[in-house]
């Protein structure tokens, strides 16, 4: 046996605990330097520790699913010393570690009181690969089914294949035995741009084709300033950018009078507030979309992967767009239609407050079957917010507004008045009816026009005015 080497989990930043999700050796596996050993995954990220060293595993410490936080250890390597890289002076240590020193285990500890004081520049700390983590529902459309005889990757980049439309199959694998790697993938879609670029054509697949941005020397025209986009935004943004570019947008604009609900949820605020509770309207606004989507099945359905059916989820898991400091997250509230006001008020309240900590784990932010994005306590008179693909709707709620709204006969039932005279309309109160302040909400619904029909939208928008309109129907 040559020279110990022991690789650690290396600094992984703002995590306390991650999950080791793949063994990417075996024990008696030979590896080279920079060869990944193991996967470890956060809620926003996976990282794929490489050895830092050539030499054959001994040892694994871990198993797919432990926790483990910086430090721990995961893997030792026999190191021989041919294979090591060349050390500056005499006497190297006969166990050597590859990240933080602390938790070693038994097995190895004996060797420790060669331990040198100072470490071993010659064996380098291994830099986690990080790369992006982002939820895939199971009806995504899948390119890379798991099958024999399709190319070696590991869960991390088939997950980023499928996102990034890339066929796996078509991707030349440079890691050992022709494993795929992320960097693979990344080169993949460089060639293609380039071979696009330069026949002046996209060939098909989202997009592809769509010619660039031409890059601007800002500076030129005066001072300029850079801010590193957060990295909630380098997440979500290709998240966002994929589903513009493959759902067919469509918004409906409605609006409902909420001064019945409002003044219901008045009425009800200080019985909240003695249970430590605010009763937003966003909790009546989820009950509402619950029975609209109860009533019009499509709006909670995802396209299958071939595209000639819907999947129609039968659960009312609703996942609801949070602003934090870091950028926008959208965690999923479970079966909304199972909850009441008050446990709605709670979980809605707990969910944004381990968002704005960025304590959301992954489980968190999957599953849901529609989302609503509410801007109603910024302000804004109407927005198209981007579906949440593969979901097929989603709703922006804007701020509610007090407006006068005509009370009595409607001057269109009058059938004898084709066209409506200014002077028709009454600026005063008469006894036929008069402007009342009322309290206005407005909303918006995008969805996928593959899936709904604009008739279909603007039925689901007005039952979902009616609903908020009449806040007895949400007790029904
Ligand atoms: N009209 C008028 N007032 C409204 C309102 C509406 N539609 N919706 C909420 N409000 C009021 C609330 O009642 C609250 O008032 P008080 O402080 O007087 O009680 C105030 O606005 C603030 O509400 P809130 O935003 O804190 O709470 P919420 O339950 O309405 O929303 C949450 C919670 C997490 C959705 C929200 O905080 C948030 O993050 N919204 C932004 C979502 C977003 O960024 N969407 C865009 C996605 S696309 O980039």
């Amino acid at each position: 046996m040559g020279h110990l080497l022991e690789i650690r989990v290396p600094d992984i930043g703002d995590f306390d605990e991650v999950e080791v999700v793949e063994i990417l050796v075996a024990k008696g596996d030979r590896v080279e330097v920079e060869d990944s050993l193991v996967s470890i995954e956060s809620d926003k990220a996976t990282m794929e520790i490489p050895s830092s060293a050539t030499g054959t595993v001994v040892e694994i410490s871990v198993v797919e699913g432990d926790r483990v936080a910086e430090g721990s250890l995961l893997v030792v390597l026999d190191v021989l010393e041919s294979d090591r890289p060349a050390a500056p002076e005499d006497g190297a240590p006969s166990v050597d570690s590859g990240a933080a020193p602390q938790n070693r285990p038994d097995s190895v500890a004996d060797d420790d009181e060669s331990a040198p004081a100072v470490p071993d520049p010659t064996l380098a700390e291994p830099t986690p690969r990080v790369d992006f983590v982002r939820e895939v529902s199971p009806a995504a459309a899948d390119p890379v089914p798991d099958q024999v005889g399709l190319p070696h990757a590991s869960p991390l980049v088939r997950r980023y294949a499928r996102e990034l439309g890339v066929p796996l199959a078509e991707t030349e694998g440079t890691g050992k035995h022709g494993r795929i790697l992320v960097d693979d993938l990344r080169g993949h879609v460089r060639d293609r741009f380039a071979k696009d670029a330069e026949s002046g054509s996209g060939s098909g697949g989202p997009g592809l084709g769509i010619p660039p941005v031409p890059s601007l020397d800002h500076a030129a025209f005066g001072p300029v300033s850079e801010q590193k986009l957060s990295r909630i935004q380098k997440l979500s943004g290709p998240v966002l950018h994929r589903s513009w570019l493959n759902v067919p947008h469509v918004t409906q604009y409605d609006e409902a009078d909420v001064t019945l609900l409002e003044r219901f949820r008045r009425d009800q605020r200080d019985a909240a507030r003695e249970r430590g509770l605010k009763l937003s309207p966003l909790l009546f606004i989820m009950k509402a979309v619950v029975i609209a989507l109860d009533e019009f099945p499509s709006f909670r359905a995802s396209l299958a992967p071939d595209g000639d059916r819907l999947i129609i989820k039968e659960y009312f898991h609703l996942g609801i767009a949070v602003d934090t400091e870091q950028g926008l997250v959208v965690p999923v509230v479970r079966d909304v239609d199972q909850k009441g006001i008050y446990e709605l008020a709670e979980e809605l309240n707990a969910t944004a407050e381990r968002a704005r900590a960025r304590k959301l784990g992954i489980e968190d932010l999957r599953g849901a079957c529609f989302t609503i994005s509410s801007l109603g306590g910024i302000g804004g008179t109407g927005f198209s917010p981007i579906v949440n693909a593969p979901e097929v709707a989603i709703l922006g709620v804007s701020k509610t507004q007090v407006r006068p709204v005509w009370q009595g006969p409607s001057p269109l039932d009058h059938a004898e008045t084709p066209a409506i005279a200014s002077d028709s309309l009454p600026s005063a109160p008469t006894d036929a009816g008069r402007f009342e302040p009322r309290l206005i909400l407005p909303f918006s619904l995008s969805y996928d026009h593959r899936v709904i029909d604009g008739a279909l939208a603007a039925r689901f928008t007005s039952r979902l005015s009616r609903l908020l309109s009449d806040p007895m129907q949400l007790l029904l």
